[in-house]
């Protein structure tokens, strides 16, 4: 990290990033890219059929179509990552030089005004509410920042910085007395929604994050509070959160249902 550079004030805020991580390791975007090379041809055809539809995708106008070598990949993806995510596996994480500015993508439930008094739902195994908490609420739960790179299906990514409470605490304080497998989070109009399982509920680099690049989001980012889930495409990111419900049963996806795999992991 010696001999970059990095201004001053880049490599102190490098340094309080690394304090308030817990992340064992940050890597340039550089040793990142060297390293998915490596990784990809480490999983062969797999990762290979995969990584060939993404970049595909680079050249496409946004469709509902997915290529059929796309598709093939992630359904692949789907079995192997689904083992493979329980394994421990974090993601990259970066340093905080290396984040960029990322675009808007997808407004499915964010057309109505946001309500700046937004209050989540939280729906238990039962169907049924239990419990509102005021958005600003999850401020209150320990901060965390992750640098990470935001990868959409169309084909582009970005490396983002993140601030927000770990998912994980939020349930620690908040979750029904009835077990639960899965979570479903939608969006407060119901417009968009995604499901994740427990593992990936439970992850800590789970967040739900209220600040990109060091700013508050704003409600086009999914303001006031979004997902962020290390290993999903950007379509499991979901924006503006109004609604979790804990539940047994699978929940709906809006992609899923348009044809992507349920996980969609990378
Ligand atoms: N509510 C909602 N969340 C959403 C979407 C959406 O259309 N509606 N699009 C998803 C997709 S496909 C991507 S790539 C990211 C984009 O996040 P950004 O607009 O902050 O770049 O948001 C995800 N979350
Ligand atoms: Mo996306």
């Amino acid at each position: 990290m010696i001999g970059d550079a990095r201004t001053p004030e880049e490599a102190e805020r490098e340094r309080r990033l690394r304090a308030l991580t817990d992340d064992g390791e940050i890597i340039t975007a550089e040793q990142y890219r060297q390293r998915s090379r490596r990784s990809f041809l480490g999983f062969g055809a797999l990762g290979l059929a995969g990584y060939a539809g993404f970049n595909r995708l680079q050249n496409q106008d946004e469709s509902d179509r997915i290529p059929a070598l796309l598709r093939w990949g992630l359904e692949r993806n789907d079995d192997v990552w689904s083992a493979l995510e329980r394994d421990g596996a974090r993601a990259r994480t970066f340093s905080i030089s290396d984040r960029e500015d990322i675009r808007v993508n997808g407004t499915i439930g964010l057309e109505s005004p946001l309500d700046d008094a937004l209050e989540i739902s939280l729906v238990g195994v039962d169907g049924s509410e239990y419990r509102t908490v005021p958005v600003g609420d999850v401020r209150n739960l320990e901060s965390h920042d992750m640098v990470w790179e935001h990868k959409c299906i169309e084909g582009w990514a970005n490396i983002v910085h993140w601030t927000g409470a770990r998912l994980s605490d939020f349930i620690a304080e908040h979750q029904p007395d009835d077990d639960w497998q899965y979570l479903s989070l939608r969006t407060p109009d119901e417009e968009y929604y995604v499901g994740i399982d427990r593992y990936t509920a439970f992850h800590d680099q789970t967040l739900v994050a209220w600040a990109l690049n060091g700013d508050d989001l704003t409600p086009d980012h999914g303001a006031p509070l979004r997902l962020v889930t290390p290993f999903k495409y950007g379509i499991k990111q979901l924006k503006r959160i109004g609604i979790i419900e804990f539940t047994n049963d699978r929940p709906a996806d809006y992609w899923f249902e348009r044809g992507y795999d349920w996980h969609a992991s990378f």
